[in-house]
């Protein structure tokens, strides 16, 4: 039998990394974190924790409805306030159906491109918004709901944005209207005009025509695929727009990297400061705008891959850690809120021009089609769909871990690069919560070191102590746990000193 040069490669990449994620810890660094008093950092708030859906999943009323009793179990599981965003690619594509006998409209003609969602269209219809509505009065989650921009009509938008805003009632935070925008110039504008201007100006006579019908209409833009560069353009153009529609949030998309098959979108890569320190560039920039707008900045949709994930990246342990953290440096700069995307396998292929880049993959790497089924498809999404079945992945419980932290305030302290002077791959982040207790999580990410930790709570501080670890047997496990035990020691001279193993997380609570 031979072995081609490439599968050679993968396989070797694999070994090596294998052999790393495995290897037990043979060195253990100390250090003492220092908690200022005074909660001065950015406030997280209660709806912080969000999940993003395609809105081709509104195709099949059952799914967003009060009898989906698996899906509100996990949502309710991973946060009792969420907000769950729908747009995706699919948006673009999708046209209202007020009455079941409304006659699909005439559709404009776009580009075929490979990798972007073939030009299928689906209704969303008037009974999957009423169930819409219901299922989330059965979450306590709120709704950011987008309106197609691509292949849309102003009186379309507005019929719609008045029916979503009447059915959806309290629950409805804010209209999306566009998704992706940056991306247009590939197969649904020209390339040659589409810009932060020309998309401006299309998304004013949009969210006009809806703001006509929805007195009072909140809306979040621009929701752009990567160039957060285009927020601060709109911050620009933003004093010249006369009676500006209520835009409260400024929001873009995130993804670590992708497809499945770039061999860069791996554990360590995924994991690694550097990959955070792009991530508070991003940060910087989209905050900046959002501050000359009296805005706050959401991150709508995002995950560890694109094109629907990789497996064994972003269905492992690995993608629990990045996503505790990704969350938490994002709160910490005053983010109101992040959605990790996902969904069923279907919603997700349609999305992304009809297949997912991952099963491809195992195919190629000869899993059996029982060993394909058994991965959650999307790979990245927080919450599987399994038939009937719902099951939170590790992303899910990284995200849930992090939203611990919801309804608290930061203490302002680079905690994390006193741990990294160490040079172990960790952060750690501090709060108080909103009864007063100081809480603080540390994210020890390094494949193999471990860290000996003393929090220093400040002088004269008692109480005891409460610990949460989000943990698993490994980077690559396909598993994740959160194991809670109370009261597991009392502090000395103001500090506690605690084992945070490689490849786990910690969650300290000073109880008063
Ligand atoms: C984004 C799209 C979304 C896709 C996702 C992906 O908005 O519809 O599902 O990427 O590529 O670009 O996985």
């Amino acid at each position: 039998m031979t072995i081609s040069r490439r599968k050679f490669l993968a396989t070797a990449a694999c070994a090596v990394v294998a052999s790393r994620l495995g290897a037990q810890s043979q060195t253990e660094a100390q250090v003492t974190l220092t908690l200022p008093a005074e909660a001065a950092g950015a406030h997280m708030p209660a709806d912080f924790v969000g999940l993003s859906y395609e809105i081709q999943q509104l195709e099949d009323p059952s799914f967003f409805s009060a009898r989906n009793d698996g899906l509100i179990r996990e949502l309710r599981d991973l946060s009792p306030h969420g907000v769950l965003r729908l747009g995706g690619n699919t948006s673009e594509f999708g046209w209202w159906k007020p009455t079941p006998d409304s006659p699909e409209p005439t559709h404009p003609t776009t580009r075929d491109v490979a990798g972007e969602p073939k030009p299928r269209y689906y209704p969303v219809s008037a009974e999957a918004v009423r169930n819409l509505a219901e299922f989330l009065k059965a979450t306590g989650w709120t709704c950011l709901y987008g309106i197609g921009m691509g292949t849309n009509t102003p009186e379309r938008a507005a019929n719609e944005g008045e029916f979503v805003a009447k059915t959806l009632g309290s629950s409805l935070q804010y209209f999306q209207i566009g998704n992706e925008v940056d991306l247009f110039g590939r197969h649904l504008r020209d390339p040659k005009t589409w810009s932060a201007k020309t998309y401006l100006d299309e998304w004013l006579t949009l969210a006009r025509a809806v703001a006509a019908r929805v007195p009072g209409a909140k809306f979040g833009m621009p929701d752009v695929a990567s160039r957060v560069e285009w927020l601060t353009e709109i911050a620009e153009l933003w004093p010249s727009i006369e009676i500006p529609p209520d835009v409260t949030t400024l929001t873009h998309h995130y993804y670590f990297g992708g497809p499945a098959t770039n061999p860069e979108v791996n554990i360590p890569n995924l994991l690694k400061p550097a990959t955070m320190a792009r991530v508070q560039r991003t940060a910087d920039i989209a905050t900046a705008a959002a501050d000359k707008m009296h805005a706050r900045v959401r991150m709508t949709e995002g995950n560890t891959c694109y094109r629907g994930g990789k497996p064994g990246l972003s269905d492992v342990f690995a993608a629990a850690l990045w996503a505790a953290d990704y969350s938490l440096l994002l709160a910490s700069n005053n983010y109101s809120g992040i959605n990790l995307h996902g969904g069923t396998g279907q919603s997700v292929a349609n999305s992304v021009g009809g297949f997912l880049p991952g099963d491809v993959m195992l195919k190629n790497e000869g899993e059996t089609p029982e060993q394909i089924a058994s991965h959650p498809h999307p790979f990245y999404t927080p919450i599987a769909t399994f038939g009937s079945e719902y099951r939170m992945e590790p992303v899910g419980y990284g995200l849930k871990f992090a939203g611990a932290f919801s309804s608290s305030t930061f203490l302002k302290a680079d905690l994390t690069s006193q741990i990294q002077a160490t040079g172990v791959d960790a952060t750690a982040y501090a709060v108080k919560l909103d009864n007063g207790e100081t809480s603080v999580i540390i994210l020890n990410k390094d494949a193999q070191k471990d860290l000996t930790l003393s929090v220093d709570f400040g002088t004269g501080k008692t109480g005891e102590v409460e610990m949460e670890t989000l943990h698993a047997p490994a980077l690559d496990s396909r598993e994740a746990h959160i194991t809670r035990r109370s009261r597991i020691g009392r502090l000395k001279d103001g500090k506690y000193t605690v084992s945070a193993p490689h490849a786990t997380g910690l969650r300290l609570t000073l109880r008063a």
